[in-house]
C-alpha cells in the first residue's frame, strides 16, 4: 500500500520521479484521486508552504517541490477532471500593466495550485480590462494581482475599479507584491493582501470560504 505519508515526504524532497511513481502506484492500488491529491500533494506542499513562511525553505526548495507537485498533479487531472471534483476555488493571476517582475507572481501561482485551487494565469503587464474578462469567464473567483514597482500598484486600483464597473461583482480581489501593504489594499478596497505566496494561499482559502 501505497503510504500517503512517503507521497508528502518526497514532494517536499522535491523529487518528482518518486512522486509520479507514488502517484502511479497509488491509482494502480485503487486509492481515490482526491485523497492521493489531497493527503499527499496538498498535504506536502502546505508543509513547503509553512516552511518557506518561517524562513526555513527559501525560493528555490519551493520552486523544486513545485515541479515534483507538477509531475503528480498532470496524472491526477484528467481524473479528478472526469470524477466532476470541484478545485477549492478558482484564481484568475496576473502581474499588473507595465509591470514584467513575474517571479513571484509564479511562485504564489504554484503555491495556490499546490492549496487546491484551479489558476488561469494571464501572465505579466495585465491591462484591467484583462483582468475583468478573465474573471467574466471564471464566474466565482479570486482575482490575485502581483506588483513590484511603485509605479504600477496603481494598476490595482484600476483593476478593482475595472471589476465594479463591469458588474463583477461575484471576484474578489487579493493583491500582493514587495512594495504592496495591508495599508494599500485597504485604501483601494481590495478584499485581501498577502506578503508572500504561502500566505496567499491562506488568504485565497479565507476569501474563497474555505
Ligand atoms: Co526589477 N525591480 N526592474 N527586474 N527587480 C525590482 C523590483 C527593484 C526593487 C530593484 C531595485 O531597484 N532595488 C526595483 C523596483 C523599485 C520600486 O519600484 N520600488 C526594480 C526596477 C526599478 C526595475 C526596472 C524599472 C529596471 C529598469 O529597467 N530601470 C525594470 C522594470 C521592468 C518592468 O517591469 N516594466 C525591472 C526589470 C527587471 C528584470 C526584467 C531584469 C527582472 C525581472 C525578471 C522576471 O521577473 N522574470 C527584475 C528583477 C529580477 C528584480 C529583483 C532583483 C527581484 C524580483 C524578484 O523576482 N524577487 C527586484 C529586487 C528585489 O526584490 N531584490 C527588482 C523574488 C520574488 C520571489 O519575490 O516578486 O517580491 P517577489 O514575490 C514575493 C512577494 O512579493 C509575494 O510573494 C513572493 C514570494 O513569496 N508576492 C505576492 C508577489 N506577488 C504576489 C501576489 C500576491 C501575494 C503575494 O497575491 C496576489
Amino acid at each position: 500500500m501505497v503510504d500517503m505519508n512517503s507521497l508528502s515526504q518526497a514532494l517536499q524532497k522535491g523529487d518528482r520521479n518518486t512522486v509520479v511513481e507514488l502517484v502511479k502506484a497509488a491509482l494502480a492500488e485503487k486509492a481515490p484521486a482526491k485523497k492521493i491529491l489531497e493527503e499527499g500533494l496538498i498535504a506536502g506542499m502546505s508543509v513547503i508552504g509553512d516552511k518557506f513562511k518561517k524562513n526555513e525553505v527559501y525560493v528555490p526548495e519551493v520552486l523544486i517541490a513545485a515541479r515534483a507537485m507538477h509531475g503528480g498533479l498532470e496524472i491526477l487531472e484528467p481524473i479528478l477532471a472526469k470524477a466532476g471534483v470541484e478545485p477549492v476555488g478558482r484564481v484568475v493571476l496576473g502581474t499588473v500593466k507595465g509591470d514584467l517582475h513575474d517571479i513571484g507572481k509564479n511562485l504564489v501561482g504554484m503555491m495556490l495550485r499546490g492549496g487546491g485551487f484551479q489558476v488561469l494565469d494571464l501572465g505579466t503587464d495585465v491591462a484591467p480590462e484583462k483582468f475583468v474578462e478573465g474573471a467574466k469567464k471564471s464566474g466565482k473567483c479570486i482575482v490575485a494581482m502581483s506588483a513590484l514597482l511603485t509605479t504600477t500598484m496603481p494598476q490595482m486600483t484600476g483593476v478593482v475599479k475595472a471589476l465594479k464597473a463591469a458588474g463583477v461583482t461575484e471576484a474578489k480581489t487579493l493583491v500582493g507584491g514587495a512594495p504592496v501593504t495591508q495599508k494599500f489594499a485597504d485604501e483601494i478596497g481590495a478584499d485581501g493582501y498577502a506578503p508572500d505566496a504561502a500566505s496567499a494561499v491562506d488568504r485565497a482559502k479565507e476569501l474563497a470560504g474555505k
